[in-house]
């Protein structure tokens, strides 16, 4: 099966500032959540990463040279506010508007996040997306870039809300490892699509000519049999992980039935449901009315089967396969079926669900004009052979064969009819992962941390080739 994309479709990379760029104590950068907590670790630092902020432009021509015509990045809200909010740092400015001229260089389209989990540390400490203070101070911060920064045409306000909140408050991964608190979990969902609507709607109103959207992770949910028990467990998750956040932000209205199910997981743990105001809901409508396009997040999908006992979460944050467990109270447990092949890290390969979820797009939330697949990929565990000399490739026959069928799948989705118009590979080149750290590399470019020398992957060859035939090759 060789799919095929529009002309107009855009192949690009994808990376986060905290992620790539290291430089975590340069020009004036404040510190984030993550410092204080990567350091109480111990397990790997934030820093070099890999070396963004000294080796954009060497990234950004080697894009160039490889087809990659868009580069999804984040800025660190901290560079520019290093406090959250107050003064402005302008060595920060200035580095993003250097960045941004390499872009435009090297023929490379800017996709900008601008909350990639990297809260400043102060607004962090007073109760991140559970404070109203973070919120006006994040507007504040995203209308700052939106009037300095006219060379960028695409602007993504936040980074999969519905991991940040579960991985901070349900599973206890992200700082500050909080573990099953699901109203925690909602409500800090909920105020992230309120910080959302209303920067889409303030960009709306300062006419500025780019276009905005959101980025969710989203993974299909699928029952683990077809007993009623099975199917309501996955319809839980379902709406822990994706449907709460896509009413909110797509039809820019939390539906009834979306609201019982939180109801049920907020009930049987014995929590209250999160909190609205009228005027929240009215801006999450006026937000939906005018988005430009949402983002998906896709690597995997799930399957839930019904579920009794206490909360049970383990994460395997060391690629020993077969380690992860997630049973969660009031919801469900996630099981494998048979014959479905994970990565070393757990992570089910699924392109099917891939597809699924943009027909489910496409099909129940009529407002979104337009998707663009902003992750995909697979962590791989890599080394530099014995001996590599600057021609070296690296070889990654199985990224090859992972994008190759999820890319299928996600042309199938376009042949259905799903407005799919861009495709951004996770990640451009390696980079730390947030739970993880340097053993999990998904690049297209290799980077020897020590040295920050980049090399070649085999599947960066072969995204060129994707990217000018806009056809998958056998
Ligand atoms: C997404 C994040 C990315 C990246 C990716 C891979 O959720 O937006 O920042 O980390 O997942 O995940 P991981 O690093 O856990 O393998």
């Amino acid at each position: 099966m060789n799919g095929t994309f529009p002309k107009d479709f855009i192949f690009g990379g994808a990376s986060a500032a905290y992620q790539v760029e290291g430089a975590t104590k340069e020009d004036g950068k404040g510190r984030v959540l993550w410092d204080d907590f990567l350091e109480k670790q111990g397990r790997f630092s934030p820093d070099p990463a890999a070396d963004f902020y000294h080796h954009y432009d060497e990234d950004l021509a080697l894009s160039q040279k490889y087809g990659v015509q868009a580069l999804r990045l984040s800025i660190a809200w901290s560079r520019i506010f290093p406090d959250g909010d107050g003064a402005v740092e302008p060595r920060g400015v200035a580095y993003y508007h250097r960045v941004f001229a390499a872009c435009k260089e090297h023929h490379v389209e800017p996709f900008v996040t601008l909350h990639h989990f990297d809260t400043p540390e102060k607004l962090h400490e007073e109760g991140d997306w559970l404070s109203q203070h973070m919120l006006d101070a994040f507007v504040d911060y995203a209308k700052f870039c939106f009037k300095e920064f006219p060379e960028v045409k695409y602007w993504i306000t936040i980074n999969e809300p519905t991991s940040m909140a579960v991985q901070q408050y349900t599973s206890g991964t992200f700082p500050p490892a909080e573990t099953g608190r699901f109203d925690k979990t909602f409500q800090a969902e909920h105020n992230q699509l309120v910080a959302h609507a209303r920067i889409v709607n303030a960009y709306k109103e300062m006419n500025l000519g780019g276009q905005i959207g959101i980025v969710h992770a989203l993974q299909t949910v699928y029952p683990y049999s077809d007993s009623p028990a099975d199917q309501h467990a996955a319809a839980l998750q379902d709406a822990l992980e994706n449907r709460l956040y896509l009413d909110g932000s797509l039809a820019g209205v939390y539906a009834p039935e979306t609201l019982a199910l939180v109801q049920e997981i907020v009930d049987k743990n014995d929590e209250p449901m999160f909190k609205t105001t009228p005027e929240e809901l009215a801006e999450l409508k006026l937000a939906a009315t005018q988005l430009d396009f949402v983002g998906v997040n896709n690597y995997f999908s799930k399957w839930l089967k019904a579920y009794a006992g206490a909360s049970e979460t383990h994460h395997n944050g060391t690629g020993a396969k077969g380690t992860s467990v997630s049973r969660l109270h009031g919801i469900g447990e996630e099981k494998l079926p048979e014959g479905i092949e994970t990565t070393d890290w757990d992570w089910p390969i699924y392109p099917r669900g891939m597809h699924d979820i943009l027909m489910r797009i496409q099909n129940d939330y009529p407002l979104t004009k337009a998707i663009y697949v902003t992750e995909n990929g697979i962590g791989l565990k890599e080394e530099l052979p014995a001996g590599a000399t600057d021609d070296t490739v690296i070889p990654d026959p199985k990224r090859i064969d992972y994008l190759g069928k999820y890319l299928n799948a996600i042309a199938d989705a376009i042949k259905d009819g799903a407005n799919v118009k861009g495709y951004f590979i996770w990640s451009l080149q390696d980079q730390f992962s947030w739970t993880n750290g340097y053993s999990k590399r998904y690049g297209l470019f290799f980077v020897d941390f020590p040295t920050q020398k980049r090399y070649i992957k085999q599947s960066a060859s072969w995204f060129k080739q994707v990217s000018d035939t806009h056809v998958i090759p056998d």
